[in-house]
């Protein structure tokens, strides 16, 4: 048997990294040059690296372990069901037990009539699977010429080229393109873009520019519209509490179907069982990955709703699927994820312990004269790092404030992202009260280091 336990010491580790595995969204030579950091065990929100530190994992590794790491029941369904039925495919007119349990319990879980699912190794591929729905629904309405897919700047969406074109992410268009048929609009980020208006007016201008790219497009051009709930990978934008109903009012108005990305937002992680839930959103179509099953497996899907599918399947057989579709052992974990989500109440966990009790230590963080606000749904934070709170001004990119930040909050044994500027955390759910207070505790020394290295460096702050 393959024993993957560390047998190496953490240089000859890094050195075999750095000469054999190409990372993602990672610069190879820097981090060549410093050596990555080994990860090499995991239990509730704690890491363990090579070196025997005890890391809290601020992030759930990518916004994923929503359950926490290590649980046995996890492992002990996927040998299970690798001794059962290792592999089957759901093409040919065949199906097995795990899909067919984990596609209607979704369906149990999701709102609405999001009835249908169809999965997906990933949620790049979920999105691409989306991207092809959508066009094909309008095929079949009779409209082919209907296929333009509207997204947002600074959204995500995925790194395949349908996620990456549909994500609004110029250095990832930079990097091998952008497919044709997708428009981006404006993201819903008042602390960064609101200028001179309120939060309120701010969401109604941002949501209407969904209307004016529709009739600058043409209303019968258009196919969907596709948001997250809440922007994760673009640094945990909350938008005002007018920009959703907005959305949905504009979107009914022109029939173009709703895509609600829930890959980060769904399973727990706003407080509800799904994102939309929290802001109003009836989308036609979710995309679904990461929680679903906590990262234990790699799987995703999207879920359909009754009239998008009844149309898929009345255009006849849909070119499309992954050999991985549904597959038995990632969809046995994801069942069991499912049931230790459900059976713990950790939904319930999140909107009544966990997130009250993290949101007044969070709110609190804005006394730190380097933070100018502090935002927070469910167990998904950010905060803005700002020389001047008042004006809301922005550190120069010079001062690479939030990468200098995460570093100390990395020496603090503390995983918490930056993006640009904002400090971001989505720990995993089922964080308690008293590791809550630890996250502070190291946020708060790691920002203190931070704002004393700015100093140091001659930075004006506040
Ligand atoms: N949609 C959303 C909303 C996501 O956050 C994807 C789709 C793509 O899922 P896959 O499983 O193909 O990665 C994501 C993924 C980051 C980061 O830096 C975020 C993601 C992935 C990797 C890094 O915050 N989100």
């Amino acid at each position: 048997m393959t024993i993957l336990t560390n047998h190496l010491p953490t240089a000859e580790l890094q050195a075999l990294d750095a000469a054999h595995h190409m990372h993602p969204f990672t610069d190879a030579n820097g981090l060549a040059a410093k050596g990555a950091r080994i990860m090499t065990r995991g239990k509730g929100v704690w890491l363990t690296d090579s070196e025997g530190q005890e890391v809290l994992d601020g992030m759930a590794g990518l916004w994923c372990v929503n359950i926490g790491y290590g649980r046995r029941e996890m492992a002990e369904v996927a040998a299970r069901q690798m001794e059962e039925l290792s592999y089957y495919n759901t093409f040919f007119q065949t199906s097995h037990v795990p899909a067919i349990a984990l596609a209607a319990k979704i369906a149990e879980l999701a709102p609405g009539d999001l009835n249908h699912v169809f999965f997906a190794g990933s949620g790049s591929e979920a999105n691409d699977t989306n991207l092809r729905l959508v066009r094909r629904y309008w095929q079949v309405k009779g409209k082919p010429w209907r296929n333009i897919v509207i997204a947002r700047w600074n959204g995500y969406h995925g790194s395949t080229m349908g996620g990456g074109s549909l994500g609004g992410m110029k250095p990832i268009h930079a990097h091998g393109g952008k497919i044709d048929g997708i428009a981006h609009i404006d993201q819903p980020y008042w602390w960064g873009e609101g200028g001179e208006m309120t939060e309120a007016e701010f969401g109604l201008a941002r949501a209407r520019q969904l209307e004016e790219k529709i009739l600058e497009l043409g209303p019968d051009n258009v196919a969907a519209f596709i948001g997250e709930p809440v922007q994760g990978a673009g640094g945990v934008i909350i938008p005002p509490e007018t920009y959703w109903p907005e959305i949905q009012r504009i979107c009914d108005a022109y029939g173009i179907l709703l895509i609600a990305d829930e890959v980060i937002t769904g399973f727990g992680r706003t407080g509800n069982w799904f994102g939309s839930e929290t802001f109003g959103i009836r989308p036609h179509i979710m995309t679904i990955a990461k929680g679903l099953s906590s990262g234990y497996q790699p799987i995703g899907g999207s879920i359909v709703c009754d009239e998008v599918a009844a149309t898929i399947a009345e255009g006849g057989e849909f070119f499309h699927g992954y050999t991985y579709s549904g597959h038995p052992v990632a969809a046995a974990v994801a069942l069991e994820n499912l049931r230790i989500l459900q059976e713990e109440h950790i939904v319930e966990h999140v909107r009544d312990v966990a997130h009250p009790y993290l949101k007044q230590r969070w709110d609190a963080l804005t006394d730190h004269p380097l933070v100018g606000e502090a935002k927070l749904v469910g167990l998904m934070g950010s905060i803005a790092l700002t020389p001047d709170k008042a004006r809301r001004a922005k550190f120069s990119d010079e001062a690479n404030v939030g990468y200098r930040c995460r570093e100390r909050c990395f020496a603090n044994n503390l995983i918490m992202r930056a993006v640009g500027d904002r400090m971001i955390i989505a720990p995993p759910l089922v964080i308690t009260p008293a590791e809550i207070d630890v996250l502070i505790e190291r946020a708060v020394l790691s920002l203190d280091e931070c704002y004393a290295g700015l100093k140091a460096d001659g930075i004006k702050v506040g």
